[in-house]
């Protein structure tokens, strides 16, 4: 009877135990979701925030309000399809189409750091126009500037890159040298530019000059701009270089103002 008794008050206690370890359990998992649940949460809210800051370095406009043109600039499998357009954007991503030749190469009557004349001599004839306007400005405000490196066919870029693939190695020469196919000297509409102040040489010492100053302050009176800007390197692909100056008319104006690369000006940041 007694043994009855315990036995029955025994059978309750292990009910309520497995109860409460069903409870346990229970608000375990609940408790367990919750959080997992919140830490999800807060990491989206997170990469949702990161993706809403502005990319555009060194402007004072964000990725929402930055405006665009709206011009073509077809590409078929990474080749470009306005290789004639003053505006046409070469880049890593986008190459000119093999064999591209500018059809109005001219020869600008302004200073080189060399004699003779070479291929590198030459630019578009309305680049070269707009060159020699450029250099008149800068003599009229006492300010000498002198031309280095203009059109390069697919072979000579393709030597200047290996050269620098061999010198520095592909990682190192990629920030600052482009694949045969993918230089804006290519497209005739670009001159690399220095000063007597920093030897003749390509160098980035050349933003320290008053010629470098300048020039990064002018250049769009005469429809350049400097292509590649110092804190803009994730979007151009290419380091800073104060000497590259690129041809883009009447566009040179607003992109200066903006403070903006040609790849934010046209939209186009793949
Ligand atoms: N230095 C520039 C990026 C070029 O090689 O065209
Ligand atoms: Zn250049």
């Amino acid at each position: 009877m007694l043994d009855e008794k315990i036995k029955r008050v025994l059978g309750k206690g292990m009910k309520i135990l497995e109860k409460i370890k069903k409870e346990y359990y229970k608000t375990t998992i609940i408790v367990s979701i919750v959080f997992v649940g919140g830490f999800a949460g807060l990491f989206l809210m997170q990469i949702n925030s990161e993706s809403k800051q502005p990319i555009y370095a060194e402007t004072t406009e964000t990725a929402d309000t930055i405006e665009t043109k709206e011009i073509e600039q077809y590409i078929e499998d990474g080749v470009i399809t306005n290789p004639d357009d003053i505006l046409a954007l070469v880049n890593g991503n986008r190459r000119l189409p093999d064999g591209f030749v500018p059809q109005d190469l001219v020869i600008p009557d302004v200073l080189f750091s060399f004699s003779g004349e070479h291929e590198q001599s030459h630019m578009r004839l309305e680049a070269a126009e707009a060159l020699e306007e450029l250099f008149t400005l800068a003599l009229q405000d006492g300010i000498e500037l002198i031309a280095v490196s203009g059109y390069r066919s697919f072979e000579r870029q393709d030597a200047i890159f290996n050269r620098n693939v061999e010198q520095r190695g592909f990682e190192d020469a990629s920030q600052f040298s482009a694949q045969a196919g993918h230089s804006e000297h290519q497209t005739g509409l670009a001159m690399d530019v220095t000063s007597r102040s920093v030897n003749l040489q390509i160098t980035q010492e050349l933003s320290n000059t008053e010629e470098g100053q300048w020039l990064a302050e002018n250049a769009h009176r005469a429809g350049f701009i400097i292509r590649y800007l110092e804190g803009k390197e994730h979007i151009t692909g290419f380091s800073y270089e104060p000497w590259h100056i690129r041809y883009v008319g009447d566009s040179a104006e607003e992109i200066f103002e903006r403070r903006i690369t040609l790849e934010e000006y046209l939209g186009i940041m793949e």
